[in-house]
């Protein structure tokens, strides 16, 4: 039975890349579709997808004829599939592994919305506000607190959910953060960079990276 995972451009879907490593990490064969969703075949193509997945978004999986909608959903079958091997086992753990991905899921309480996934990859970088640097702060130090309780190399220990969550969301606050402001927290620019180091990881990025810089008009303001 054909699986068929309906991602999205790799310098603007910080989503489909979740769901995408979280199959790959899984060893879950899947056959890709790469929706393009750079404006304005954005607005058709998403359309399209709309006639099989309620959301009318990617990431979409469809398995059969189950469509698996919306990022979270895709991960945690993904793990179903992995033989539940992308989550801890034991109960808390796993609580404080899904209270991160949870916490991911819901928004991360807003954090630095200006600095977008498609920010990540733009050549030309701004500094942080003060504000910026004041919330990116109160993540590092969730992560370093999290990654200092479980011992490492992940959030969890073993590779989890919660790590594959948070690597978009690293690369926008680590690429806008100094490597002598990171050094502050130690145990996450170790997490970073292995997580960084992870074939799964550098497969979506060497793409990402060719690709033009999709520019968002808020990034400067
Ligand atoms: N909660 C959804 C969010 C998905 C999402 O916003 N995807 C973007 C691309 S990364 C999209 O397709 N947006 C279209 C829209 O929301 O109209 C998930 O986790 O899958």
């Amino acid at each position: 039975m054909a699986r068929i995972l309906y991602s999205g451009t790799r310098n603007a879907s910080s989503w489909a890349f979740r769901a995408w490593l979280a199959l790959r990490e899984g060893g879950i064969e899947f056959e890709e579709r790469v929706v393009d969703i750079r404006k304005p075949q954005r607005f058709d193509n998403l359309k399209r997808i709309g006639e099989f997945s309620p959301p009318a978004a990617v990431p979409a999986l469809v398995d059969g004829d189950t469509v698996v909608f919306d990022s979270l959903a895709i991960m945690e079958y993904a793990n179903d599939l992995a033989g539940g091997r992308l989550l801890p086992l034991e109960p808390l753990s796993r609580a404080r592994a899904r209270s991160f991905l949870a916490w991911q899921h819901a928004g991360l309480s807003g954090l630095c919305p200006r600095l977008s996934f498609e920010s990540a990859f733009y050549p030309d970088k701004r500094a942080m506000s003060v504000d910026e640097q004041a919330q990116s702060a109160r993540a590092y130090d969730a992560f370093e607190q999290q990654l200092a309780f479980s011992g490492g190399p992940c959030l969890a220990g073993e590779l989890s959910l919660a790590d594959l969550a948070m690597v978009p969301t690293l690369l926008r606050l680590v690429s806008h953060t100094p490597a002598e402001r990171l050094a502050q927290w130690p145990r996450v620019a170790e997490w970073n960079r292995r997580l960084m180091a992870r074939e799964s990881v550098r497969e979506w990025l060497s793409e990402a990276n060719t690709l033009p810089p999709v520019r968002l008009d808020d990034y400067m303001a």
